[in-house]
């Protein structure tokens, strides 16, 4: 029998906001019923999916940290960080599992400053653009895994 695979969905600072503003560009679904479809679509697969949204980078880190030694991909939104945080970037280098990057929004077609992502050096795939079911792309995309 294959083993459960354990799924770490990280997002990062403002995620918590989901809903509450800014409705035009990242929907009016709230991080609640993010996690709620996250867990439903982990359940579907088999899958134990772990969620977490923090506002601080050093959180982010340590919560990658923790990672290497309990879960076997991280899905990540690192936010406003994916474009300035080489820390995040070190910790994700430093876990060996597959690792998909989320963008709410098509970050390739908004502001210059965030056409680059640092995740996206160590990003096995990204997904950008497809509102919340991104999330559940990228939940799909690692049940493809082996
Ligand atoms: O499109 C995405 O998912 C982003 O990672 C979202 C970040 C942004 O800095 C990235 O460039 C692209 C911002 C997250 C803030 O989320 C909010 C959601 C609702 C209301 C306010 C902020």
């Amino acid at each position: 029998m294959t083993k459960r695979k354990n799924i770490l969905i990280l997002n990062g600072p403002n995620l918590n906001l989901l809903g509450t503003r800014q409705p035009e560009i990242y929907g009016s679904q709230t991080l609640k019923d993010l996690e709620e479809m996250c867990v439903n679509k982990g359940k579907a697969c088999s899958m134990n999916i772990q969620f977490e949204q923090s506002n601080s980078e050093s959180k982010l880190v340590t919560s990658i940290q923790d990672a290497i030694n309990t879960s076997d991909g991280i899905i990540i939104n690192a936010a406003g960080y994916s474009h300035t945080s080489v820390a995040i970037l070190d910790a994700l280098n430093s876990f060996s599992g597959y690792v998909v990057e989320v963008h709410i929004s098509d970050i390739s077609k908004r502001e210059e400053f965030r056409k680059f992502s640092y995740v996206s050096l160590r990003a096995d795939y990204v997904i950008m653009g497809k509102g919340l079911e991104g999330y559940i792309e990228a939940i799909e995309k690692m049940r493809q895994q082996d």
